[in-house]
């Protein structure tokens, strides 16, 4: 880290104690910035880094509920609104056991940097819960749904700040969640959730965007060396609504999918994942990894252990963050991986990332990598804005272009850096200064 930027980092950890995932995002994007604050001195000047560290708002209440047996519940609530510099605080809601405010916080400030990537009207910030839904009736989810958005409502708005989902927020929840902010209201404002269901609101890809953008991503720093996702082997992890999606692209795009996992264990299918079957048995029935094995021949289920163990062409995290260590990450190497690329938010840990890079494997950032889905949920907005929904067709082909843009706005970034290939920087360094500049033309603030 540059040294006019450790005090500040230090700063940060003195700050907010114990919170270690923040910390972790915090010196991944201050690892990156020397160069830049040594070549904008007016950012320094201006105090944007201090005050991109600390988020405008952070909103933490109690969520009380009554499960199905009659019994109380309570859980945490958190909104952290990080930064509006670029439009609205925009960023999911994550609902996890382990869910705390260093977990908000890291995601809150990786979105600052992923939506100003997009290049779309967007600021950063993130929320949810320590609720766990995984095992929960429908009826308790949306008991759960509505005391959460009881409190959360007075703070959100289509022009104030716009949740969407993540772990353990999908379809469902957002539906419970928009019923609840409606009659809080007494207003249809379409515009304050994205990730609505197609015929109240929601655009078409939104669901399928983040996976899909990922593969894209991958896809577009192959092509940087002449090769492609054809023929290639493609290791998955996590089953939730990114890693589905990832299979999905991987093989229209002809690659064989050998993995994916679930915080159980892993499945192994070395003809390719079924792909009808995994959505039979994780999205339809909401089952096990396990499930898909002992309906699929020829695969094989892993309980416990690492999905990196099984050798991939190319790798897609797509579970959670530290999901991929400095040891899976020379498994992975040893067994010839091309790219990795982070479906999740921060699934490498930094010893995973540094072992890639001297290896010179693609790596590209879930800010970068990821950024598929919150740009469709601002496509959402749009089509919310104008009382419009899009095509499949058109709305993908703008996916698509927003994820050659950013790619491209990375490796451009990198290269005006002397760091050709790079990635990580690219995304910081470009992330960094559409904000910092907004900052800037904005005043103290
Ligand atoms: P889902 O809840 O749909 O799926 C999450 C998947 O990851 C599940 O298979 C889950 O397994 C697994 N998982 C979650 N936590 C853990 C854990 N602690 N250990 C092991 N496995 C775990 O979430 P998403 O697919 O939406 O999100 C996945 C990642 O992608 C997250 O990092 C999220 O922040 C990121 N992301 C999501 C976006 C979106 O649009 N949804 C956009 C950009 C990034 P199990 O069911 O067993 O818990
Ligand atoms: O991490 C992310 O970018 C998301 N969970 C999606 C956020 C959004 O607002 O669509």
């Amino acid at each position: 880290m540059d040294e006019t930027l450790t005090p500040i980092y230090e700063q940060v950890l003195r700050r907010n104690p114990g919170e270690l995932e923040f910390h972790q995002a915090v010196r991944e994007v201050f690892d990156s910035l020397g160069p830049v604050v040594r070549k904008h001195p007016h950012y320094t000047e201006a105090a944007v880094l201090q005050r991109l560290c600390e988020p405008e708002r952070q909103i933490i209440f109690r969520v009380p509920w009554v499960d199905d047996r009659g019994q109380v519940q309570i859980h945490r609530g958190f909104r952290v609104q990080y930064s509006s510099a670029l439009g609205p605080y925009k960023g999911g809601l994550r609902f996890h056991p382990s869910v705390y405010l260093g977990i908000v916080k890291f995601l809150g400030f990786e979105q600052i940097f992923k939506n100003a990537l997009t290049g779309m009207p967007i600021g950063g910030g993130k929320g949810g819960s320590d609720f766990d839904p995984r095992g929960r009736s429908d009826g308790e989810v949306m008991r759960f749904c509505q005391s959460f958005m009881t409190e959360l409502h007075r703070h959100i708005g289509e022009h104030t700040d716009v949740p969407a989902g993540d772990i353990g927020v999908g379809g469902r929840e957002i539906g419970y969640l928009f019923g609840q902010y409606k009659r809080m209201t007494n207003r249809y404002e379409s515009g304050v959730l994205t990730g609505k269901g197609l015929t109240w609101g929601g655009s078409l890809v939104r669901t399928e965007a983040t996976g899909y953008g990922t593969v894209l991503f991958a896809e577009r720093m192959l092509g940087t060396r002449g090769e492609g996702l054809d023929g290639r082997t493609v290791g998955v992890s996590g089953a939730g609504n990114v890693a589905v999606h990832a299979v999905e692209k991987a093989q229209a795009l002809g690659a064989r999918v050998v993995t994916f996992s679930d915080s159980s264990g892993y499945v192994v299918d070395p003809a390719g994942v079924d792909l009808e079957l995994l959505r039979d048995v994780k999205v339809e029935h909401r089952g096990r990894a396990e499930d898909y094995a002992a309906r699929r021949p020829g695969a094989r289920f892993v309980a416990g252990g690492s999905v990196w163990d099984v050798p991939a062409d190319v790798a897609l995290p797509c579970a959670t963050q530290n999901e991929l260590d400095e040891a899976a990450a020379r498994r992975l190497v040893a067994h010839g991986v091309r790219a990795v690329a982070e479906g999740a938010n921060m699934p490498c840990t930094p010893g995973a990332v540094a072992v890639l890079r001297e290896a010179g494997v693609l790596f590209g950032p879930g800010k970068a990598a990821n950024a598929g889905g919150v740009a469709t949920s601002a496509l959402e907005m749009q089509q919310n804005a104008s009382r419009d929904s899009w095509t499949f067709e058109h709305t993908e082909s703008r996916l698509s272009e927003i994820m050659t843009a950013i790619h491209d706005r990375c490796a451009a970034t990198a290269e005006e850096y002397g760091r050709p290939g790079d990635y990580v920087l690219g995304a910081n360094v470009a992330g960094f200064r559409r904000v910092a500049d907004a900052m800037l033309a904005q005043g103290l603030t």
